[in-house]
C-alpha cells in the first residue's frame, strides 16, 4: 500500500514537473505593430495584449515608428520580419501601402492579423488572393462609431447648422469609415450641412489651425467631429482658442486621459472611447490559438464607450480612458 501511495505521489509531482517544462518549449513571440509608440490608444492596446502574453506564457515584442505614416512603419516591418516573429499583429497606417510589405511576412510563413486598421478591403480569407490573407482583423465597428458621433453631434447642435469632420488623412481604414458612418448619418438631418473634411495628418497643432480657419470662413459653424485622438484634441483646441467654448460643440472619438477636463468645462460634449485594451488581448489570444492548431473567427468586433458630462465621473465609465 505504502509503495503504491508513493508511486501515485511520484507521478503526481512528475507531472506538475512536466507540464511547465512543456508549456515553456513552445514559448512563442507575437510582435504587435502600432499605428505610432506615442498615442495613447496603442499604448492601452499593448497593456491589452501584454495582460493576454502574460497569461499565455507568451512573449510579446512591441516594435513601432514615433508617427503615424506608412514611409516610418514599412522599415519597423520590415525588420521585425527578419527577426522571424511567430506571427505579427499590426495596425496598419495605410489600407493600400501596406498590402505589399504585409504580404513578405505572409510570405514567409509568419501569420499577419491586423488590429485596429485594416488592408484591403478588410474582408479576410476571402480566397480573392489580394489583400486577403491576414488572418483575422481585430477592431471596432468604424462606421458605426461614425453614425454613434453624428447622432452625438446632432443632438449638441440641435439637429441643425454647418459642421465638418477634422481627420487624419485619406487611406486609413478607421478614419475613412468614421467619415463615412458620420456622413451617412448626417444625411438623415436636413437641418445639417456637413462642409469639406479638413486632413490634419495626425498632427493636432495643424488640426486647431483649421478649426479657426473653417471658423473665420463660417462664423455661423455649431459643430465639428474630431476623427481621431489628434483630431479631436486639435480641434477642440482650436475652439477654445476661437473663444467659442460651448458655441462650436465639439464630438470627440477617443478618449485619452485630457478629454476629462474637455467635458467637465464643456469644451467637449461626447467623447466616443474605444476599446483598445481589448483589440490588444483578443489579438494575442487569436495569434496563440491560430500558432496552437486552433480555428480563429475572421473578425473580431470589439465595443465603445460613450462619455459626457452625465457619466464621466463614474468608475465603470472612466476606466475605459486611455493609459499614457
Ligand atoms: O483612433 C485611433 C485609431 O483607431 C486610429 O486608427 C488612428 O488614430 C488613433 O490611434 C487615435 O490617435
Amino acid at each position: 500500500k505504502k509503495i503504491a501511495a508513493a508511486l501515485a505521489a511520484l507521478a503526481v509531482s512528475v507531472g506538475v514537473l512536466i507540464a511547465p517544462a512543456q508549456a515553456q518549449d513552445k514559448k512563442y513571440t507575437i510582435a504587435l505593430i502600432p499605428g505610432l509608440t506615442t498615442d495613447g490608444f496603442y499604448i492601452t492596446m499593448r497593456k491589452g495584449a501584454q495582460a493576454a502574453a502574460d497569461a499565455l506564457g507568451v512573449n510579446l515584442v512591441f516594435q513601432g515608428a514615433p508617427e503615424f505614416n506608412p514611409v516610418t512603419q514599412v522599415p519597423v516591418l520590415d525588420a521585425v520580419i527578419a527577426k522571424k516573429p511567430d506571427a505579427i499583429l499590426i495596425a496598419p497606417t495605410d489600407k493600400v501601402q501596406l498590402v505589399e510589405p504585409l504580404r513578405k511576412a505572409n510570405d514567409a510563413g509568419i501569420p499577419v492579423i491586423t488590429v485596429d486598421t485594416f488592408i484591403g478591403t478588410g474582408a479576410y480569407q476571402t480566397g480573392a488572393g489580394d489583400a486577403d490573407f491576414p488572418l483575422a482583423y481585430i477592431a471596432s465597428d468604424n462606421v458605426l462609431g461614425g453614425e454613434i458621433a453624428a447622432r452625438a453631434l446632432a443632438t449638441a447642435i440641435g439637429d441643425k447648422g454647418k459642421v465638418y469632420v477634422s481627420n487624419v488623412k485619406p487611406g486609413i481604414s478607421t478614419t475613412d469609415q468614421r467619415e463615412e458612418g458620420f456622413k451617412k448619418e448626417m444625411a438623415k438631418h436636413p437641418g445639417i450641412t456637413v462642409l469639406e473634411t479638413q486632413f490634419n495628418d495626425d498632427d493636432a497643432n495643424k488640426a486647431a489651425s483649421q478649426l479657426q480657419a473653417v471658423f473665420a470662413r463660417n462664423p455661423d459653424l455649431v459643430g465639428v467631429f474630431g476623427a481621431n485622438l489628434f483630431s479631436a484634441l486639435g480641434a477642440a483646441n482650436g475652439v477654445k482658442q476661437a473663444g467659442q467654448t460651448g458655441t462650436v460643440k465639439v464630438v470627440a472619438f477617443d478618449a485619452p486621459t485630457s478629454i476629462v477636463d474637455n467635458i467637465n468645462t464643456g469644451l467637449v460634449d461626447v467623447a466616443i472611447a474605444q476599446h483598445p485594451a481589448e483589440i490588444g488581448y483578443f489579438g494575442v489570444v487569436s495569434a496563440y490559438a491560430h500558432l496552437t492548431s486552433h480555428s480563429i473567427p475572421v473578425s473580431i468586433g470589439t465595443g465603445f464607450t460613450i462619455m459626457d458630462k452625465s457619466n464621466i465621473a463614474d468608475p465603470n465609465i472612466s476606466k475605459y480612458l486611455y493609459s499614457e
